[in-house]
């Protein structure tokens, strides 16, 4: 009878862990734009990472600053807005527009280059 008692407290516990691993997936979903896949461009060591990105129009790209030092993200030839100087773990998003090679750099560091690649 113990027994019983010990295995259906188990069967209960696993059940409330799954549902947790369930709805913390859900929550995980829920982060990404509706309509699309976030991609993630961390700022690391003064240079983007990755440097070139390929991306569908459409898709966001969000880059996040993970140096101690403030950077930017400004668009060569003004293509897309730029950012403002972000802070550590600050985060900045555009929505890739037109097909296209995008070239950008930090206006801080202007050594600092990545590349967007915008497919259809
Ligand atoms: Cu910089």
């Amino acid at each position: 009878m113990t027994t019983l008692i010990r295995r259906i407290k188990i069967a209960a516990l696993l059940c409330a862990i799954s549902s947790f691993s369930l709805s913390a997936l859900a929550d995980d979903a829920s982060g990404a734009t509706a309509g699309g896949k976030v991609n993630k461009i961390e700022i690391k060591d003064f240079a983007f990472n990755p440097q070139k990105i390929t991306v569908k129009s459409g898709e966001k790209i969000t880059w996040i600053n993970r140096d101690e030092e403030p950077h930017t993200v400004v668009s060569v030839g003004k293509k897309f807005p730029r950012s403002s100087g972000l802070d550590t773990d600050q985060e900045f998003s555009i929505t890739a527009g037109a097909p296209g090679t995008y070239e950008y750099f930090c206006s801080v560091h202007p050594k600092m280059t990545g590349t967007i690649v915008v497919e259809k």
